[in-house]
């Protein structure tokens, strides 16, 4: 079934009740809100534009849009016309735009509010700001119909830079999302009246996917900030029952001054994941509103895999038990499931797991296994109940503030700069993003100035992949195999931030 349909038929009854409720970050005032039946004829008009420009069922579109109404529309008139959804985000230079329009060759690219470059040539794809795809679109009458999908069929490509340096793109199907939307709006145990808060990016599963859908598949009315602004989020918070977030939010809200339980009566439900949230902000939190945060796991390949209990022990520093129907285990180096209590690499199989990466099937064939489970990368242990920590990553990966950083893609923009003869890339411990990125240098003769670093970095790389503290030194520590030990450089710049 095509997602959209679903989600149709989920808000069908409530075609003239409120649904994205665009709120202005910094004063937390709203325009109008859309109706359900708003989202539904808007989506409708994107896509009789989509494929007026050409985009047939399994074609690409690729959208890198500030987060609003009509780019949600967007997003549900790619899945009408059977096209594949492939979001970006804002902060990506056109270096890496570039890199994901030659992977993904999408037939339509829509950047920006009015466009950015010029309309594409022969085969190229055709490229529209969104403020004018809108207009285009109104000019017709919507276009009802839904593409019929199959289970297996693409409905997205999100990419997640990788541990080699270069992005993939995760293949994710109608199934993936269905079941993985189904299976939350249930153990979330959402209700009728329920509002979601939204301040996350729409580019990311959190935003677009988790969120969003669970709101959908509710009919629910959905308070609509541009980003996470926490003065704005805390004075919509009454009028809010659930808010999902990445760590970052909530120590955010915990630094408001007189921040407690007066602002969360409303609230049934807060949810952070993405990045792990410290025992301290859980226990703060919970101290000054009562509210014990449920933290979820999930991963762009994957969606969400597991998550506390709604009802039932959330315990800090646990992401909780697996969703409905997805299998995980804990395996060693060689594949062989570990018992209980043991740290392994957590493995994970069921619906929400994605078909592969785009493109790339030897790379997709590393990552799994013969019986269908995914290596996740993540160190995880079971507990004998089947609740997972994790405790660490395998995979090289910073995360900061709920973005992943890969230091094998800023290490390669670093070793391009002249005066650079390698450079080492880790995360340290950072008070607001969790983690912050730091460089470890070693210069040809002379170190080279941090703002000629700041200049060749921002030519190629998004800002929130930037390190923001600078070290050279003679030569970085190699074990005997040549490898460079991050763990010892971990150690010795753990105060980068924080110190
Ligand atoms: C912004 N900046 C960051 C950053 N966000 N730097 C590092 N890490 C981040 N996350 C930088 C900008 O480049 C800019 O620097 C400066 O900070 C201010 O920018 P801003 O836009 O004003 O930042 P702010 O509003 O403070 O954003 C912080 C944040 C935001 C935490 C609110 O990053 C955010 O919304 N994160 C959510 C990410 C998310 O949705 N993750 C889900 C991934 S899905 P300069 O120098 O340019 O001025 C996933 C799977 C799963 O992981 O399980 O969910
Ligand atoms: P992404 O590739 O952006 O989808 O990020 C997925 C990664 O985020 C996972 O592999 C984990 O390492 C991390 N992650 C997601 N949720 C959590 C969580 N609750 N606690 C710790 N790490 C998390």
């Amino acid at each position: 079934m095509n997602l959209y349909a679903l989600l149709y038929e989920r808000f069908e009854g409530a075609l003239d009740c409120p649904s994205l409720a665009p709120h202005g970050a910094a004063d937390g005032t709203g325009d109008p809100a859309w109706t359900y039946r708003d989202l539904d004829v808007g989506s409708a008009r994107l896509a009789g534009a989509l494929r007026r420009s050409g985009v047939e069922p399994g074609d690409r579109v690729l959208v890198q849009v500030p987060k609003s109404a009509e780019a949600v529309a967007l997003y549900l008139g790619v899945l009408r016309c059977g096209g594949v959804y492939v979001p970006l985000n804002t902060a990506c230079t056109e270096r890496e735009v570039a890199f994901f329009v030659s992977d993904a060759s999408p037939r339509v690219v829509v950047r920006g509010p009015s466009g950015v470059g010029e309309p594409g040539s022969g085969d190229g794809p055709r490229a529209v700001g969104i403020d004018s795809l809108w207009r285009e679109a109104s000019s017709f009458d919507p276009d009802p119909v839904i593409e019929p999908r199959a289970d297996d069929d693409l409905a997205a490509i999100c990419y997640t830079s990788g541990t080699t340096g270069r992005s993939k793109g995760a293949m994710i199907t109608h199934r993936n999302l269905t079941s993985n939307g189904l299976a939350l709006h249930e153990i979330w145990g959402f209700e009728p009246g329920d509002v979601l808060l939204h301040a996350l990016p729409i580019f990311h599963v959190h935003g677009l996917f988790v969120a969003l859908h669970t709101a959908f598949l509710n009919a629910s009315k959905v308070l609509f900030l541009p980003r996470f602004d926490a003065a704005a989020v805390r004075r919509l918070l009454p009028e809010a029952t659930v808010l999902m977030g990445v760590p970052t939010f909530y120590s955010r809200l915990l630094a408001e001054p007189g921040f407690g339980s007066a602002d969360c009566e409303s609230i049934r439900l807060f949810v952070s994941g993405s990045a792990p949230l410290t025992e301290a902000v859980f226990g703060d939190f919970q101290a000054r509103t009562g509210h014990r945060i449920l933290e979820r796991y999930g991963m762009t390949e994957a969606g969400m895999i597991t998550s506390n209990p709604l009802c039932g022990d959330r315990v800090a520093g646990t992401v909780g038990f697996p969703l409905p129907d997805v299998e995980v285990r804990v395996a060693g180096e060689n594949g062989v499931e570990l018992p209980a209590g043991e740290v392994g690499t957590l493995e994970i199989r069921g619906p929400n797991l994605f078909r592969g990466y785009w493109g790339l099937p030897e790379k997709t064939a590393e990552e799994m296994r013969g019986d269908g489970f995914f290596v996740t990368g993540d160190l995880a242990s079971l507990d004998a109940e089947g609740r997972v920590t994790l405790v660490g990553r395998g995979k090289d990966l910073i995360i900061a503030g709920g973005f992943n950083v890969y230091p094998k893609e800023v290490e390669d923009r670093l070793d391009e700069v002249a005066g650079v003869a390698e450079s080492a890339v880790i995360g340290a411990p950072h008070a607001d993003l969790g983690e912050g990125v730091v460089a470890v240098l070693v210069a040809e003769e002379a170190p080279v100035e941090d703002d000629t670093l700041r200049a060749a970095l921002d030519a190629g790389l998004a800002r929130y992949k930037h390190p923001r503290r600078f070290y050279w030194v003679g030569e970085l520590p190699r074990n005997a195999m040549g490898k460079v030990q991050k763990n010892v450089l971990r150690e010795r710049y753990r105060d980068a931030y924080d110190g």
